[in-house]
């Protein structure tokens, strides 16, 4: 690194649009034009995004291949002082975070996608560009599966940097969690092993703390013994949404809180509620783990009860969301499971998106998603995460939201917003889940003094030089925090 620090001074004399003119150049020049696609790039590639908020054409997009590649793409970006973002799924709603413009390097990590499965099919490792639904199809052969993302094309990278709740999480922890080793290219562009044995504190937090310490290659996953799941997919009437609420927590806080297979995935909007009971192993019919349920009369059945494979239920989610081009985002608060509170919370949002639907026919809908105190445990078990998780169940509330045009960006939004700041005042719990907080959100100061302390010292040890801190271009960064 010695050497591109001396570069610098006359480097800083450019215009930062020329340096990035230059990088990209540089880049190209030392990785051949397969890997380094100049301006104007391809629309469909600048395109991989889940939201529209996040279109932006870089000055170059850079697909490494391996971690090599990276890492002399960082050097390069040292040296010319030049922003940079890295994509893995693009799934970010967040403008900035998984996107950039000019002048400014798109890192798309998409050809680092490999799906490596151990002889005995206990570890998997994927490359950061993968989508966990070919990670699924791949593990299923040999009755495995992992702790991953719900839908399809969910990306792998961004989603265990957030830590990653999956419909298995209530019994085996977060996706993060189930790390057993990664591979990382830090900041002077040195590559490393993270794991429990090598080099801990940075597998700590790597378990949560989000793109600031390194880009991560590759993750060592280990695999759990699910291939076929029960499901059943209901829908029930607006009248229903206070019933379906009270009865969720009623669940949560019983038979939910015991039986680790059973999880629901919930989406309550202004039209009513779908409501999917999953149970981790096949059954003959709805177990009654799920009795909490069985009074709310049911308008209409979109999944009869069924036993599929994993992929396809992601499948069934994917059908379920909108994946449609237009804009999106999604909002983050933790709360105590209260179906008093519950109840109040979505009176106060129903009628701030009612509002806004009228104006500008955004949708917007409201996600409680159940976290047991074992997904807490898991995390303890194995080697503990950034997050420090309340023991006790809580639950992980999103509101999404999506609409068509940019002028409507702020009224849009501002629903979400009034909706969190008057949730937070509600609630006992401070996290802000990262994987689902949108742009000024801070969800890295939810996890509490002695956690950022942590994270902290890791960012200092493994990046003094600050690259990520001061060349990406935008994300849940630890500079925002104003403590390190
Ligand atoms: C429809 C939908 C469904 C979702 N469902 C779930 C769910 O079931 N569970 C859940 O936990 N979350 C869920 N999420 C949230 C999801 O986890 C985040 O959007 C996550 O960022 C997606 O990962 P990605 O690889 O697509 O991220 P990207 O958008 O590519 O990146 C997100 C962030 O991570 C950084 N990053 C990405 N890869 C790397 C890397 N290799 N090294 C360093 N930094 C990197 C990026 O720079 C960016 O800051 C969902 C989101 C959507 C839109
Ligand atoms: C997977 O399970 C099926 C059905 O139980 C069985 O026939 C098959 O041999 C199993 N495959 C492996 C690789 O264990
Ligand atoms: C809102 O939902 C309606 C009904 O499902 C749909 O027709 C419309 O396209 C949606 N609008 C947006 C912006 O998603
Ligand atoms: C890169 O940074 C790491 C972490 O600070 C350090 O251990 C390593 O020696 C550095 N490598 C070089 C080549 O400077
Ligand atoms: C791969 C993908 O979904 N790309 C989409 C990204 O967003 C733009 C604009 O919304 C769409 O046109 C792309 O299809």
């Amino acid at each position: 690194m010695a050497q591109s620090v001396d570069n610098l001074p006359s480097v800083r004399n450019n215009a930062p649009a020329t340096a990035a003119v230059e990088a990209c150049l540089a880049a190209q020049g030392a990785l051949g034009a397969d890997l380094v696609l100049l301006a104007p790039v391809d629309q469909a590639i600048v395109d991989v995004n889940w939201s529209e908020t996040c279109r932006a054409a870089p000055s170059c997009v850079i697909q490494p291949t391996s971690a090599q590649i990276v890492s002399a793409v960082l050097q390069i970006i040292w040296q010319f002082q030049v922003l940079f973002a890295i994509r893995s799924g693009g799934h970010s709603p967040n403008p900035g975070w998984a996107s950039i413009g000019e002048p400014g390097i798109l890192l798309d990590m998409s050809r680092l996608d490999t799906v490596s499965i151990s002889a005995d099919a206990s570890v998997v490792s994927v490359g950061p560009g993968q989508q966990w639904g070919k990670v699924v199809e791949a593990l299923s052969p040999h009755n495995v599966t992992v702790v991953g993302g719900r839908l399809p094309s969910l990306g792998v990278g961004g989603l265990l940097l957030g830590g990653g709740f999956s419909f298995f999480s209530g019994e085996y922890g977060l996706a993060a969690d189930n790390l057993r080793s990664a591979e990382v290219v830090l900041g002077n562009g040195t590559i490393v092993e993270a794991s429990a044995q090598v080099n801990p504190d940075l597998f700590w937090a790597l378990k949560g703390g989000g793109p600031n310490f390194g880009i991560v290659t590759r993750f060592d996953l280990v695999t759990i013994p699910i291939q076929r799941v029960y499901a059943e997919v209901v829908v029930y009437a607006p009248a229903e949404t206070h019933t379906f609420l009270r009865a969720l927590a009623a669940w949560q806080l019983g038979a939910g809180a015991s039986d680790l297979r059973a999880t629901v995935l919930a989406v309550s909007s202004l039209g009513g509620t779908t409501l999917a009971f999953i149970y981790s192993q096949p059954v003959a019919a709805r177990p009654d783990t799920f009795a909490a349920f069985a009074d709310i009369p049911v308008l209409a059945t979109a999944l009869p009860p069924t036993n599929l494979a994993v992929l396809e239920l992601m499948q069934v989610g994917a059908g379920q969301v909108n994946e449609a081009a237009q804009r999106h985002d999604y909002r983050a608060v933790s709360t105590q499971i209260d179906g008093d509170l519950y109840v109040g919370m979505f009176d106060f949002w129903a009628e701030r998106a009612a509002d806004v639907h009228s104006k500008t026919v955004a949708n917007q809908s409201f996600v409680i998603q159940p976290i047991t105190s074992n997904l807490a445990q898991k995390g303890l078990e194995n080697g503990g995460n950034p997050l420090s998780l309340d023991p006790s169940g809580m639950s992980w509330w999103t509101t999404l939201i999506d609409w068509e045009h940019a002028a409507d960006d702020d009224v849009v939004r501002s629903v979400s917003i009034a909706t969190t700041e008057e949730w937070k005042k509600r609630s006992n719990i401070g996290l802000e889940y990262m994987n689902d907080c949108s742009r000024d959100q801070d969800p890295l100061a939810s996890y509490g003094s002695e956690s950022v302390a942590k994270v902290c010292d890791v960012s200092q040890k493994y990046d003094p030089d600050k690259v990520f801190q001061k060349l990406q271009q935008d994300g849940f960064l630890l500079k925002k925090l104003g403590v390190c």
